[in-house]
């Protein structure tokens, strides 16, 4: 009896695990065997979630009436069966792809949604298979061939699960529910300045593997140290003792290795004549990793990152940071970003307004959009959507967030661009929300000791003056705010009267400042929503933040209009945040013109 109080308890146990947040995902997919199960996918619409609930609201028990939710995907049911759904009559989403910007009727949509798709599959049994999501907004359970492989929660990490002995030779179908429900005690919170995007919002592969195959690594400069590459290979499966090649053959390091009993490997280089990664020289090396079985090619750059005093060094040189914030979200199809050429095209208007850096706000962005950033040279402020008003104080919340923060560190640790990993955007300060915040830093630290760790703060005012002394400060490299001075306080004209007392002796980083305008409105420049004003705000903005002792670089916000539910005003808005420096049809503003001009004198 006992004993099967332990089983039930230890079955409980491990339902939870495998429905947790987190479960490590493979380094670089894209350099793995994969079939794409990108492309169309049928969907059925359900915001009473009945594909999953019986009219008790009790998830359907397949034991008990043999059958269960639209997972079973029955299509061709016998002529005295009644089935309610039909997949593969319904109409189709594209994968990846957010379902707002693909039908009218689902712009506004928060809820569940069905996601169905069928695909053929030649086993080799001596291998592995995963299907790995990009990333899937908000929560999602996936089933294969009628049964749950698994679910996940977080709109913007990556996520997997093993499927060897449960694909069968041939056809197979996977089933997705997703919701993208928004909940107070969620990883974001309910009130966001962003649309709420739902959906298989990302690449979704089956990527298949040796039995025991090279599942992660990292190779980087040393914690401040040019002169050492060191990092480790991570093996995982069967016969985890083997010998791992590590090559670099421009650097002509060639190394042979042999992993210990958990299949680690850790090594410690010494290199010469290396060539930095840098904005102005995005060199990237081409690395091989390698066991008798298994390969993985990656392109990797060299840098050192570190502040000192009120500097910022990129390589031991003192930097400043042009950049610009951005939302993952291509405005001229009025949803998330979908390939390669939507994120080229963003960068490319990066590079334009002579930025060598971006923050991707306010959670973790494409995989791709991180190798980008690596490949033309822009360095990265890598965020979480630890954002405004969280439930602070329930350890779940805090666990979501920390597994997200986790998840994307683990991601993207091996690209060169990201320089600032950001625990947070405008968090309140109060005692549960220090404690959390500060939670995370550490978090951050224990996992990555070679980056900054950033946030963007708020700051206090009183009169002319400006203050910034969030305590959380303390625990940053960075003396990181944002400030909407000439927007939401101080007047465009006169923000020259402002001066900054912040209480760090840190590198001082503008996370934000910004106006609205609608592109092709052209008033004086004291008419709110002109062109003129925004323009005259950055100029401004520019002389103001000149000021400050230690200023080190600036993402003002944003790149882009974007859509948001909170951006109301019929004539000006119409859903769209206005503070782009280009429209929602690509055009560049005149406060565009300002930013480069000031950049070009960096
Ligand atoms: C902020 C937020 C950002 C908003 C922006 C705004 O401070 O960090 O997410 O979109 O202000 O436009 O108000």
């Amino acid at each position: 009896m006992l004993k099967n109080k332990f089983l039930i308890l230890f079955v409980i146990f491990c339902s939870v695990c495998s429905n947790s947040y987190s479960q490590k995902t493979i380094q670089n997919i894209d350099a793995r065997t994969n079939l794409s199960l990108n492309g169309e996918w049928n969907y059925i619409l359900d915001p009473y979630k009945m594909g999953y609930l019986d009219y008790r609201q009790e998830p359907f028990d397949k034991s008990l009436t043999g059958k269960g939710g639209f997972y079973d995907n029955l299509n061709s049911p016998k002529k005295n069966e009644k089935v309610e759904y039909d997949f593969s009559h319904e109409p189709t989403l594209s994968v990846p792809g957010d379902w707002n910007s693909q039908y009218e009727r689902l712009l506004f949509y928060e809820g569940t949604l069905w996601y169905k798709r069928d695909f053929n599959v030649s086993l080799n049994n001596n291998n592995r298979y995963f299907i790995h999501f990009g990333a899937v907004n908000y929560e999602s359970h996936i089933y294969l061939n009628g049964k749950k492989i698994g679910s996940h929660k977080g709109g913007f990490t990556p996520f997997q699960f093993e499927v060897s002995g449960k694909l069968i030779e041939g056809n197979n179908f996977l089933v997705v529910m997703v919701d993208n429900s928004r909940k107070r005690d969620e990883i974001p919170t309910v009130n966001t300045d962003w649309w709420n995007y739902g959906g298989i919002t990302r690449e979704v592969n089956l990527i298949e593997t040796p039995k025991s195959f090279i599942n992660d690594y990292k190779v980087q400069l040393a914690k401040n140290d040019s002169k050492k590459v060191e990092g480790y290979v991570q093996l995982d499966g069967g016969n985890l003792s083997q010998s791992i090649t590590l090559e670099i053959p421009e650097l002509k390091i060639k190394k042979v290795y042999n992993s210990d009993k958990n299949g680690l490997v850790k090594f410690n280089i010494p290199v010469n004549d290396i060539t930095f990664w840098s904005p102005n020289n995005p060199k990237l090396y081409q690395v091989k990793i390698s066991t008798p079985n298994d390969e993985v090619l990656d392109k990797i750059g060299f840098r050192t990152i570190q502040t000192k005093g009120k500097d910022i060094l990129l390589n031991g040189k003192s930097v400043f940071l042009k950049g610009i914030s951005i939302h993952d979200e291509n405005p001229l199809i009025q949803g998330r970003l979908r390939s390669e050429a939507d994120m080229r095209m963003v960068l490319t208007w990066t590079k334009e307004l002579g930025c060598n850096y971006v923050r991707l706000a306010h959670y973790t962005h494409n995989e791709t959009m991180l190798r980008l950033a690596d490949e033309m040279g822009l360095m990265v402020w890598a965020e979480v959507p630890v954002y405004w008003t969280i439930s602070w104080s329930n350890k779940e919340t805090y666990k979501n967030a920390e597994n997200q923060l986790e998840v994307g560190i683990e991601r993207d640790k091996n690209r060169a661009s990201v320089i600032i990993w950001s625990v947070g955007n405008e968090t309140p300060v109060k005692e549960p929300r220090n404690i959390f915040m500060s939670n995370l830093v550490d978090k951050v630290r224990s996992l990555d000791n070679t980056r900054l760790v950033g946030a963007a703060l708020e700051v206090e005012r009183d009169g002319y003056t400006v203050t910034v002394e969030d305590q959380l400060g303390d625990k940053l490299d960075l003396a990181s705010f944002n400030e909407y001075g000439g927007w939401y306080w101080g007047n465009s004209k006169d923000l020259a009267n402002y001066s900054f007392d912040i209480k760090f002796n840190k590198p001082v980083i503008i996370s934000e400042f910004g106006a609205g305008a609608l592109a092709g409105f052209h008033a004086d420049d004291e008419t709110i929503w002109s062109e003129e004003y925004q323009e005259l705000v950055y100029i401004n903005q520019l002389k103001m933040l000149e000021k400050i002792d230690g200023l080190r670089g600036m993402t003002p916000w944003i790149l882009v209009d974007f859509k948001s539910p909170r951006r109301q005003n019929p004539v000006y808005q119409n859903f769209w945040n206005r503070k782009g420096l280009i429209s929602n049809n690509g055009v560049k503003k005149k406060a565009f013109f300002v930013l480069k001009e000031y950049y070009k004198t960096k």
